[in-house]
């Protein structure tokens, strides 16, 4: 089957603090690839990924890897608008990271008003643990994500371990979101695309709502 024959484009946002391992994350995940010498990212970088989310639905995946670097701030936040998935991620060494995630999800979620955001918050580097450089317990995060209406997974890029689990977690989500009608394709909003015609089994009532943000249309 040939994946790029996708039905469904999602535009997925990369949250977090410089050197969490955003864009490590991202490179585990679409190249399985892990670099200790990685660049620092400037301004935003582009990934694609395809998934099949379930028999005969491929979504293709846009990720939009932002810098953490507060002087890219204004280039980044250009990219909120247009998202309708995002993972906030944090350092699992560095608490200041983790109390910096809020800020993340309510300056993403404000920016993207009207259309909603999905989120999946990610605990990163759990290789760190058996150095014993963890600095956030599961508990509290799992309080924070649960305060954010996120699921939380805790990661590592560099092992290799719950990254793909991660991401798809978060496709399914708006995936189920599309279906249930939390989350609509909207003219003039790119967070969610379709190209072939196809009949989704979405909310009959939900699916056709229109509202101010612009027309509805489905697929
Ligand atoms: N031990 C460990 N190191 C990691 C992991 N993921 C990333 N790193 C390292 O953390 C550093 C920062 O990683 P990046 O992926 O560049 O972080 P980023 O969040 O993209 O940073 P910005 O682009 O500045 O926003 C690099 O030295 C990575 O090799 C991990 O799971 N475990
Ligand atoms: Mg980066």
């Amino acid at each position: 089957m040939d994946l790029t024959l996708w039905q469904y484009q999602f535009r997925i946002i990369m949250l977090g603090d410089s050197t969490v391992g955003k864009s490590s994350l991202i490179k585990r995940y679409t190249e399985d690839q892990f670099l200790e010498s990685i660049n620092q990212t400037v301004g935003v970088d582009f990934y694609v990924h395809f998934l099949e989310v379930e028999p005969g639905v491929t979504i293709k995946l846009q990720f939009w890897d932002t810098a953490g670097q507060e002087r890219f701030r204004s280039v980044t936040r250009s990219y909120y608008r247009n998202s309708v998935g995002g993972l906030l991620v944090f350092d699992l060494g560095n608490r200041a990271s983790f109390d910096r995630i809020q800020g993340w999800h309510d300056e993403v979620r404000e920016r993207v008003q009207p259309h909603t955001v999905l989120f999946v918050l990610v605990g990163n580097k759990t290789d760190l643990e058996e150095e014993g450089l963890r600095q956030v317990g599961r508990q509290e995060a799992e309080l924070l994500a649960t305060k954010l209406g996120a699921p939380y997974v805790e990661a590592s890029a560099k092992a290799g371990e719950r990254v793909a689990e991660a991401f798809e977690l978060l496709a399914r989500r708006v995936y189920q979101g599309l279906r249930s009608g939390e989350v609509q394709m909207r003219e003039g909003w790119d967070g969610i695309k379709c190209s072939a015609p196809r009949a989704l089994d979405t909310k009959p009532s939900q699916s056709r709502k229109t509202s101010s943000a612009g027309k509805s249309c489905s697929c």
